[in-house]
């Protein structure tokens, strides 16, 4: 972990918009004081001894200071947040690239010149506050901005559709997510009965089963990931014009994922992975970045998108309807303090500014009640408003008074509207010109408990996605549902999760079956089951690009972690020329061994290690380079996790640069490598074999860069064959 030395100055470089929050804040911050006082500000004399009746005699119960340091200590839980428990924070601001104001009146979207500041927490949906981050699961995206028209809250996710279509089946689902409740097992694990036997009575779950199956629920890092507002909403301008739109975050860094063998197994090595990596990004100055995009539905033509806006569980196709890039998101300030500011924030969907309004998506009409309920709950009262993070930063007044906590002095007899006793001229707030004013549509009828029929369809998009991955990405799929149903010990929940499969497509069915010691996948079977709804709509596409993971062309390799193996014997000119080129490129290089200090080169000088192999296994790693040296390399062979390590990066399908001997090394361990080892080839994906003049004119660099930049070779053959 890097210091957390504060790097104020530098942070707000960019203008001052977000320097309000943090000014706003600095009321609230205590810098380290060599000073101990009671909570009353009594001065203490001794904090190592309690009183007592004689120095062996019984602790006297007049001991207020002792009392209330327990006392304190014994309350300094809160409830976790029911779902997304588990969760990273950071400040930052937003700046839009061009006046949004056809569309909306939103003041954060109107100047290209303004700043907003922000706070972003990325979550996990099912585990526990302590649990790993690199497990499967949907990643909670939730941005509040703090605007000058009041706090705007989008809280999405990384998935940009849902499980379930209406807020009635949310408990539900997350009672099945969750650890089972007699044992309570497994954490943060979808991969149990309670999950499949209700997924696959629910096929509207299944176009969000196909995502949460894919690599984007093993995200590399939050900062590599994107964001979704999920539901549809309304974008409203100053003539009172409505337009759909749908939010999209796409970060800078690309889209990566972690291989589902190695996420494992940092959740173990390194169950902080992706907390480390967004705030060690962040105080090495590589502020994450991501782009706001919206996709804005013509005024009336949603109806020819071929499926339901108001359904969570379909997306809008980017061919249909393209992403416009409308402003850019830095995180660029981690906070001073977890527990204030990155637990106690309190999101809400219906936290919103005049301009953006709701959809009537069901599930979004349920969440509109459900934040501020559980916020009540979850931090102590209805004052959670007040909570420093959850200020706002313009001026916030109404006559609500009272409860537990609160801050505000409200000075003067009046707690109510309208009056004249306030200052002396008639108050009241009656349908006037400004303020948020929701849009003023006609409301369908009857009442009804019920859902259209243009919710019915359960499966087109589930294909549309299927179809839309690489062929490396379609394995990762068949795997994980292959992995999450060998966890479920009823066969008939697994056969009925292959029954639905069937009406995605036929072949996918086949594979995930055929290893799961149950029938062939029976279409038939699932149609006959009840809530099965036949109702297929037409997709416009066969097949959608962006729902790839695709490698953005320019894609760099900044912050992107490469381990070095080192030994005694090394040849340190190569290194240092990889190395110095790598740096260059924004890379960090780490050397690792067998042991802290150094090791002696070949030129008898000493060589820093940074890491052992046990405390940062290859997993830790996006990239590795086998340096050469004929004794160096004889001591890796000799070191099993140093074999291992190799072993499991190329496993992992991670890029790896041998160098002379180095390429001995791989060969020793029975990788399949070109026959001429003089000259640099890549025989393998990702694999860059190189000799030291090559290394040294920078061609291995700029090779090895490259295949970096793609980040995993997902494409390398036989990786099943390798153990690790
Ligand atoms: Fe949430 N959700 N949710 N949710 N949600 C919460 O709020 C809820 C849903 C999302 O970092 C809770 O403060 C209901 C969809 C995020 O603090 C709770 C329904 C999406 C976060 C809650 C949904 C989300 C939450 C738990 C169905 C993606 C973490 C504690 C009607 C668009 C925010 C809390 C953070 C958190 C309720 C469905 C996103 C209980 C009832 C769909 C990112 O209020």
């Amino acid at each position: 972990m890097l210091t957390t030395k504060r790097k104020v100055a530098s942070s707000f470089k960019n203008g001052d918009g977000a320097k309000t929050k943090f000014q706003q804040l600095e009321a609230n911050r205590e810098d380290a004081v060599n000073l101990l006082t009671t909570n009353q500000g009594l001065q203490i004399s001794d904090n190592h001894n309690s009183l007592k009746a004689g120095p062996r005699g019984p602790t006297l119960m007049e001991d207020f200071v002792l009392r209330e340091k327990l006392t304190h200590f014994a309350h300094e839980r809160i409830p976790e947040r029911a779902v997304y428990a588990r969760g990273s924070g950071a400040h930052g601001f937003f700046k839009p690239y061009k006046s949004m104001a056809p569309y909306t009146t939103a003041g954060f979207l109107q100047d290209p010149g303004i700043e907003t500041p922000v706070f972003v927490r990325f979550s996990s949906i099912a585990g526990q506050a302590g649990s790993a981050d690199t497990v499967r699961d949907v990643r909670g995206f939730a941005v509040k901005f703090y605007t000058q028209q009041g706090n705007y809250d989008l809280v999405g996710n990384n998935i940009p559709v849902f499980f379930v279509q209406d807020a009635i089946k949310f408990p539900d689902l997350i009672h099945s997510l969750k650890p089972e409740p007699q044992c309570g097992m497994p954490q943060a694990s979808s991969g149990h009965d309670t999950f499949w036997d209700f997924a696959s009575l629910m096929p509207e779950s299944t176009h969000m089963l196909m995502w949460t199956m894919s690599d984007r629920a093993v995200p590399r890092s939050f900062r590599m990931m994107e964001g979704f507002g999920v539901h549809a909403f309304k974008f409203v301008n100053a003539g009172g014009d409505a337009h759909f739109v749908k939010f999209h975050w796409k970060p800078k860094l690309g889209v990566h994922a972690l291989a589902w063998d190695e996420a494992q197994k940092i959740a173990g090595k390194d169950p902080d992975f992706h907390r480390r990596d967004l705030w060690d990004a962040i105080e090495s100055g590589n502020f994450p970045e991501w782009e706001l995009g919206v996709q804005i539905i013509d005024a009336g033509k949603e109806g020819e998108l071929g499926f339901d806006i108001l359904d969570p569980t379909k997306l809008i196709p980017e061919s249909q309807v393209p992403v416009q890039l409308i402003g850019r998101l830095t995180l660029n300030r981690n906070p001073d303090n977890f527990f204030a500011e990155t637990e106690q924030i309190a999101f809400h969907p219906g936290h919103l500014v005049p301009g953006i309004d709701f959809s009537n998506d069901p599930l979004l009409q349920g969440r509109l009640f459900s934040y501020s309920d559980t916020q009540r709950s979850r931090l102590g009262g209805a004052n959670f408003h007040e909570i420093p993070i959850n200020r706002s930063v313009c001026p916030m007044h109404n006559f609500q008074r009272d409860g537990v906590h609160r801050q505000a002095i409200l000075k003067g007899r009046v707690a109510y509207e309208p009056n004249t006793l306030g200052n002396g001229s008639e108050f009241r707030i009656d349908g006037a010109a400004q303020g948020f004013k929701g849009l003023s549509e006609p409301i369908e009828s009857p009442k009804t408990r019920g859902r259209n029929l243009s919710f019915d369809d359960h499966f087109s998009q589930a294909t549309l996605f299927w179809n839309s991955q690489s062929n490396a990405e379609k394995d990762h799929i068949v795997s994980a549902f292959r992995f999450e149903l060998s966890k479920v010990e009823q066969a008939n929940i697994r056969q009925r999760v292959v029954d639905n499969l069937a009406h995605v497509d036929m072949k996918l069915a086949s594979r995930v079956a055929a290893t799961l010691g149950i029938s062939a996948p029976d279409p038939k079977a699932a149609a006959g089951r009840l809530g099965f709804k036949d109702h297929r709509i037409l997709n416009k596409l066969e097949e959608e690009p962006s729902l790839r993971m695709p490698i953005k062309p320019g894609t760099h390799v900044k912050t992107r972690r490469v381990a070095v193996l080192i030994a005694d014997g090394i040849e340190p000119a190569t290194v240092k020329r990889l190395q110095l080129d790598l740096a260059s490129a924004g890379a960090v290089c780490k050397t690792v061994s067998n042991q802290l200090g150094s090791v002696s080169t070949a030129g008898g000088r000493q060589m820093q290690v940074d890491h052992t192999f046990c405390t940062m296994p290859s997993v830790m790693f996006d990239a590795i380079i086998i340096p050469g040296g004929a004794p160096h390399i004889e001591a890796l062979r000799a070191m099993g996790d140093a074999v291992h390590f190799v072993m499991e990066a190329y496993k992992h399908c991670k890029p790896i640069c041998a160098v002379n001997e180095g390429v001995e090394l791989l060969a020793s361990l029975g990788f399949a490598l070109g026959k001429n080892l003089e000259i640099v080839v890549t025989p393998t994906a990702g694999v860059i074999l190189a000799d030291s003049r090559k290394v040294m004119d920078g061609q291995v660099s700029q090779d090895f860069i490259a295949a970096m930049a793609l980040h995993r070779h997902w494409d390398r053959p036989n990786i099943n064959s390798i153990a690790a």
